[in-house]
């Protein structure tokens, strides 16, 4: 890691109505808007999501926030993310808290694994409503915990969807029910010169890469997409079509943050 903060977009993926409705806890916030915050460095490539990512055995929380504006006295409605709690107390001295500064109000603690199956908006997103499921490089230490999957241009996350649509003991393991892995195929997103406008999986045979857990393999296809996503990619989708990604990202972040479908959360 680099010595100067990383600056993540967050993406605020809704929880769908009839989740919070359905939980014991959760129902008393009925009627307010409960998200997912899920960190990327490729906002550009949120046309292509499919599905979220959790660590199963990750503990995250369920924070009351409250958008703190120098420029407004009045205290808008709160919101709810869903994240770790570490992520949560860095968020609560960034321009977030849910009370004190710094201390952010949590409403219940939860399981990844509890996670699994819930539905979700995305914004921009291809498919009307995705669904969390579990990956298991999802680190609990490093941004929100929260993982925005997007398969065709992420090794990583094309070949942990492949796990579980070839997997059928990884899904038993996690009762993962066949609607919510099989409907979902890589987006096609941003185009790469010799790649392809499917990057990750070309990347993921170029390497061998035979299961999520083959890391050695999946950092070369990392390394390499990454590369030649950012400076030689052209965008597929969205009012930025055509062009540069370099172009692209910049604009497409600012659009996302003033329809405050994502916020700004660094470390
Ligand atoms: B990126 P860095 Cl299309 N655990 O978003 C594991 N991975 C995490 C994470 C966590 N807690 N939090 C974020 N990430 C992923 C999109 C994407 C990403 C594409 C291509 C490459 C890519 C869609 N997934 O990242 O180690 C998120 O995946 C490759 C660098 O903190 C986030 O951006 O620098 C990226 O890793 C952050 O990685």
């Amino acid at each position: 890691e680099g010595a100067g903060p990383l600056e993540y977009i967050g993406i605020k993926l809704q929880l769908e109505e009839e989740i919070v409705e359905s939980h014991t806890v959760l129902k008393s916030l009925k009627g307010k808007p409960v998200f997912l915050i899920a960190a990327t460095l490729r906002p550009e490539t949120i046309y292509g999501v499919t599905n979220c990512w959790i660590a199963s055995n990750g503990i995250y929380g369920v924070y009351e926030v409250v958008y703190r504006k120098d420029d407004s006295a009045d205290q808008s409605e709160s919101e709810y993310f869903i994240m770790t709690p570490r992520a949560a107390r860095n968020m609560a001295f960034q321009g977030f808290d849910g009370g004190e500064f710094g201390q952010p109000k949590e409403i219940l603690q939860l399981k990844g694994e509890q996670l699994i199956g819930w539905s979700l908006k995305c914004p921009e997103c291809a498919f009307e409503k995705i669904y969390i499921l579990p990956m298991f490089n999802v680190s609990t230490q490093k941004g929100t915990g929260i993982v925005m999957s997007v398969p065709s241009d992420s090794p990583d996350d094309y070949r942990a969807l492949l796990d579980l649509k070839e997997k059928a003991g990884l899904r038993e393991k996690f009762h993962l029910k066949n609607e919510w892995v099989f409907p979902f195929e890589p987006v096609s997103v941003v185009d790469v010169p010799t790649f392809g406008d499917m990057s990750a999986k070309v990347a993921c045979e170029k390497f061998h890469v035979r299961s999520q857990n083959d890391v050695e393999a999946l950092k070369k296809a990392k390394d390499l997409v990454y590369l030649k996503g950012f400076y030689e990619g052209k965008l597929l989708k969205g009012p930025y079509a055509g062009e540069l990604v370099q172009e692209a990202k910049a604009k497409i972040k600012s659009y996302l943050l003033s329809q405050n479908k994502a916020i700004v959360y660094c470390e």
